[in-house]
């Protein structure tokens, strides 16, 4: 059988499934072939001095490795110029990123995790880009974009992917008709369609979470990793098992794979934080992605999609993966009466 490229793939959708419009096309193929220039830069190492970290701090005070500004140059660069996007929004910008004038403006907003998981940079483990695409209101094209444009719930998404940089690079993408799995074929320089209608397998007793900071958990999230931890002679009858790579694509393209759940939540170390994750270029894509293959994103107590954004920085608690077990967890918040936690 021919293999599949994600252009072929694209132009399929365009043509069938959801009519596609052009310019979406343009934008996947677009943040796509940035994708791979960043793997080239990732796998370049050392080598290509892209190691360490600089002296500047990010909007979220965080240190910026070289790869988080040399990855999100790359999106800006590739993306600017092709007239799809109204303006794009990062995690190491601190505001909006306008198209400049010289170039013709389209109608959909980019939002972008440029290096997601940069403690792994230096050592050598998975690191990824998580991506989402949003429209433009509609009266954006006689006036220019703001930030309040960009401040959609994430159920309006009409695209979001990542692409992971493992052992292989793969791009993970859903236009709204299920989620797709494309590797990077480095000979051909093509992504090659390697897994379709992914769903995420249900039952597998995996949990992810940053256990150093149990002692700081609200009660129903300690309920529930203690009721893991209790194994077969626990109220959940079986032993589970634990994974966390500090890396959310990582994670999330285990249990997208092979099952079980990640949690980032709410914790009592910044009481006043949602959570360390961002809502618009972390959670919303990635709840897109996890809602598409079946599973449930949650923030404890809501769905991530539904949360009305305040803030393009804005920090969210994490819940998501397999239906049953995220489902178990918000439970234990409802229960817990914990409705308004922070959001
Ligand atoms: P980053 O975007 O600055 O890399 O931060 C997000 C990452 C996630 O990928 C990961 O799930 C989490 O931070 C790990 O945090 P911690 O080091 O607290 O376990
Ligand atoms: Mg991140």
């Amino acid at each position: 059988m021919s293999q599949r490229t994600l252009t072929q793939f694209l132009i399929e959708q365009q043509r069938k499934e959801a009519a596609l419009p052009a310019q979406l096309r343009l934008l996947v193929e677009i943040v796509a072939r940035a994708c791979k220039t960043i793997s080239h830069c990732v796998n370049k190492g050392a080598l290509g001095g892209m190691l360490g970290n600089l002296t500047s701090e990010n909007v979220q005070g965080e240190v910026q490795k070289k790869l988080d500004v040399i990855a999100n140059e790359k999106l800006l660069e590739a993306n600017e110029w092709g007239g799809h996007l109204a303006a794009m929004a990062s995690e190491e910008m601190e505001t909006i990123h306008l198209i400049p004038n010289r170039y013709p403006k389209g109608e959909y907003l980019l939002l972008f995790d440029p290096i997601d998981g940069s403690s792994n940079i230096d050592v050598d483990l998975s690191v990824g880009t998580i991506f989402s695409v949003l429209m433009a209101p509609e009266d954006v094209s006689g006036r220019a974009v703001t930030e309040d444009d960009f401040l959609q719930p994430g159920r309006k998404q009409v695209a979001a992917g990542y692409a992971i940089y493992g052992p292989q690079t793969l791009l993970i993408l859903s236009v709204g008709t299920g989620v797709y799995e494309f590797a990077l074929d480095r000979e051909m320089g093509s992504w090659v369609l390697t897994n379709e209608r992914m769903r995420i397998p249900s039952g597998n007793r995996e949990f992810a979470i940053n256990m150093s900071n149990m002692r700081h958990w609200a009660p129903p999230v300690r309920r529930y990793i203690e009721e893991c931890l209790a194994g077969t002679t626990g109220p959940r009858g079986a032993n589970f098992n634990m994974r966390w790579t500090a890396s959310m694509v990582a994670d999330i393209h285990r249990i997208l794979k092979r099952g079980g759940i990640f949690m980032y939540p709410w914790d009592a170390r910044e009481p006043d934080r949602a959570g360390k994750l961002r809502l618009m270029y972390e959670a919303n894509p990635m709840g897109f992605l996890i809602e598409q293959a079946g599973g449930m994103a949650y923030d404890g107590n809501h769905r991530i999609l539904e949360i009305e954004p305040k803030g393009l920085h804005q920090r969210v608690g994490v819940v998501m993966g397999d239906r049953d077990e995220v489902k178990r967890v918000v439970d234990y918040h409802h229960e817990a009466g914990l409705t308004k936690q922070a959001i």
